[in-house]
């Protein structure tokens, strides 16, 4: 089983300086891998003909098992180094590429879809098969959660996301890209740029995202309307949002498709 490890004040420093944090000892190790890939294997099974896994989004309101990956102590100890002792959990979702995929995820900067106060919201991103640079890993363009947020303009066709950040408004070549092996998270900003390319390997490429905001941080219900807090750890000295139910089912779904709110959100 992986130790718990707390970030060290250097890569508290690095995330400040840089709005990222990777190459972390890993979260899941041996068997604990197995187990979170046939998790997904059974959630995934639960999608109705014509969905994709990557409309998985905010499964972890009636999975367990998704919500307990989100409550992980060991994932929460590496958020708090970053986030502070009062924080909770607000969304996830599954971000995923089939084999010899053009999809890419253009640059882009979480806080402009959001519209939530900077900087006060992390994501945790689970790798959940190996990540690499031939299956698409994500790419970010460091310090840039530094230098505001920039207009985007309407994505092309090849896009996951219905908006984009112009070339030129920052350096591609500056890109780094988190590279890791499945049981590994990295951690970004939700201000930082970044971005994907397409899956030119032959596997798929499985990423679970889980977003934990500081607790005075804003999910407007008007543009999330399937949005519960869960705090994961301290004090909710705000009372700005409904409290999550924990689910009891190990694997279920919500009745409705998630396709429907994905729209909704990228239209914010
Ligand atoms: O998984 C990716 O390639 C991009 C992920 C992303 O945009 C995000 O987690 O905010």
């Amino acid at each position: 089983m992986a130790a718990t490890t707390r970030l060290t004040p250097e890569q508290v420093q690095f995330y400040a300086d840089n709005g990222y944090l990777n190459g972390l000892a890993p979260v899941y190790t041996g068997e604990e891998v197995a187990e979170l890939q046939e998790g997904y294997r059974r959630i995934v099974s639960l999608l109705y003909d014509g969905e994709l896994p990557s409309d998985i989004m905010n499964w972890h309101l009636t999975s367990k098992w998704l919500y307990d990956i989100c409550a992980n102590p060991r994932i929460l100890d590496l958020v708090e180094g970053i986030l502070g002792p009062n924080f909770y959990m607000a969304r996830t979702e599954f971000i995923t590429k089939s084999p010899k995929s053009d999809k890419i995820v253009p640059w882009h900067q979480d806080s402009y879809y959001w519209s939530t106060e900077k900087s006060k919201t992390v994501t945790v991103w689970l790798a959940v098969s190996d990540v690499t640079e031939q299956n698409g890993a994500m790419k970010v363009i460091p310090g840039t959660h530094n230098a505001g947020i920039i207009q985007h303009r309407i994505a092309g066709k090849d896009s996951i996301l219905s908006f984009e950040l112009e070339r030129g408004s920052f350096n591609e070549n500056d890109a780094i890209a988190l590279v890791n092996p499945a049981g590994c998270i990295s951690m970004h900003d939700d201000a930082i740029i970044h971005g994907s390319g397409p899956n030119v390997s032959d596997g798929w490429r499985i990423g679970f995202v889980i977003r934990y905001s500081q607790t005075g941080v804003y999910w407007d219900p008007k543009h999330y309307p399937d949005f519960r807090m869960y705090m994961m750890r301290g004090v909710d000295e705000f009372k700005r949002h409904e409290q999550g139910e924990v689910p009891i089912e190990r694997f279920a779904r919500p009745e409705e498709s998630n396709r429907r709110i994905r729209k909704t959100e990228a239209s914010n």
